[in-house]
């Protein structure tokens, strides 16, 4: 395989053995290898039934590993952290997530690229503007930066009574 650059959501919300949620993101930076770019590291409020508040981040990687190799890698990391299996939406010391790969896209059973649920994420597109703003979702053809300015202008929407 040719080397190519995926973009990488890091997301954690509890403590692990390098510490509190900001400092297991930043290990799991560390531990990635093949690092280009890399955002900031940002708290934000949890999606879903976790109550525990977030750190994310995002970065991009260049490596000539295919999707599924990428996949099996980012999973072994993630043992290596400690996140246990079988507590989907649970809390968790680290997810690794492929956001988007440049060689464009990849469904199978288990693992779609584009990361289906991106494109509306506060979580992973704030992190992402920073480093990647210009990359273009092959699915709606938007970039990184319309997309995080639509799902910005819809947090900014009033609520309804
Ligand atoms: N999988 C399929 N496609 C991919 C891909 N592109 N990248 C499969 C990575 N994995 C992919 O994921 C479940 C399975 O998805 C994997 O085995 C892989 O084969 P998982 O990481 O084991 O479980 P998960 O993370 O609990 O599920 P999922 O669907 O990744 O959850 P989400 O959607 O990532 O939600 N709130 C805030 N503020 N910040 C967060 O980071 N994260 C979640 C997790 C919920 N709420 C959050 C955050
Ligand atoms: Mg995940």
């Amino acid at each position: 395989m040719p080397t190519t650059s995926y973009a990488i959501a890091i997301g954690s919300n509890r403590r692990g053995r390098h510490g509190a949620p900001e400092r297991e993101v930043a290990a799991a930076i560390r531990a990635l290898g093949g690092v280009v770019a890399a955002s900031g590291i940002v708290a934000s409020a949890p999606l879903g039934p976790s109550i525990r508040r977030f750190a994310n981040a995002a970065v991009l990687i260049q490596t000539r590993e295919t999707p599924p190799e990428l996949l099996a890698r980012l999973k072994r990391i993630e043992r290596d952290f400690g996140r246990r299996r079988g507590q989907r939406w649970g809390a968790r010391v680290i997810d690794l997530d492929i956001v988007l790969w440049s060689a464009g896209s990849w469904a199978e059973d288990d693992l779609i690229v584009p990361h289906p649920a991106f494109r509306t994420r506060r979580f992973v597109l704030d992190p992402l503007l920073g480093i990647a703003a210009a990359w273009r979702d092959p699915l709606t053809n938007s970039t990184v930066r319309q997309l995080a300015h639509r799902a910005q202008a819809v947090d900014r929407r009033p609520r309804r009574p």
